[in-house]
């Protein structure tokens, strides 16, 4: 690690901070350049830590920058990982204020929940498929705390990777009985189709990006647990919203979810 842990405490309260108040910023490795991933992920280790502390809960993990779509859109080349907070759960067809975010995009996604825990190394597509209890369709608004979502990957990583907000379909199927490569997906803005895909635009197949956070976690000493809701990645890249905007996902198989915008 490159950083101390005074800069690490004063970067997460900083990036914190942006986040709660809806304030933008540039990014941090523009003075902090030397910082490494291990430093990245201690900063979003920290936001964990301060927003536990303040009594929130940890709602789901994510993995970011799935999808071939987003690393383009992103000028990007690997995959991040994040965490939900509790507060961040939008109920089915619920609104999202968009006073509390700087600059909100959605995400068509997969949402895996596990019935066993899973550990890496070595974790792979069946072993996620065997360990997941079911999926269901989800729309996460990411609200990178970054100017202009400008950043590089560092960056994102501290920031928790943009995690804003999530609403998940009521409509859950075991993940076995159903192909997630070829899954249509439709994302809807107003009625006007905006973005199109399938399943795998993920890494090829999304149960990959869960492996890939269990190894991650895995590397870490840690594991996903028994229970524990996943966001894949975004399928298509992110599409921007604003106020007065009515946002439907309809997913083959898995039903629709909506929000809107307030
Ligand atoms: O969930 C995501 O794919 C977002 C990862 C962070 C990058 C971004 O803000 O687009
Ligand atoms: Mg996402």
């Amino acid at each position: 690690m490159k950083l101390d842990q005074a800069t690490i405490a004063q970067l997460a309260e900083h990036l914190e901070n942006c986040e709660l108040k809806a304030r933008d910023t540039p990014k941090i490795t523009d003075e902090h350049s030397a910082m490494d991933w291990d430093d990245a992920y201690a900063i979003q280790d920290e936001i964990r830590r301060r927003k536990i502390a303040r009594g929130s809960r940890v709602a789901g993990l994510k993995a970011g920058l799935t999808s071939f779509a987003k690393m383009k859109q992103m000028g990007v080349g690997t995959p991040v990982f994040g965490f939900l907070p509790d507060y961040g759960a939008v109920p089915e067809g619920g609104t999202i204020t968009v006073d509390e975010l700087i600059h909100p995009r959605i995400e068509p996604e997969i949402v895996f929940v596990m019935k066993h825990a899973l550990k890496g190394p070595g974790c792979h597509i069946g072993a996620v498929l065997a360990a997941t209890d079911f999926v269901m369709p989800g729309l996460e608004v990411i609200d990178s705390r970054y100017r202009d979502f400008k950043f590089d990957l560092k960056s994102v990583i501290a920031d928790n990777t943009s995690s804003a907000r999530f609403v998940v379909g009521a409509r859950i199927k075991p993940a076995a009985t159903l192909d997630l490569r070829t899954l249509g997906v439709v994302l809807e803005k107003n009625g006007a189709i905006v973005a199109l895909g399938a399943g795998a635009a993920v890494l090829g197949h999304p149960a990959t990006a869960v492996a890939m956070l269990a190894n991650h976690l895995g590397a870490r000493g840690e594991e996903i647990p028994a229970g524990a809701m996943i966001f894949s990645g975004g399928i298509t890249e992110a599409v921007a919203a604003g106020r007065g905007d009515n946002i439907t996902l309809r997913i083959h198989e898995l039903g629709s979810v909506a929000c809107k915008f307030v």
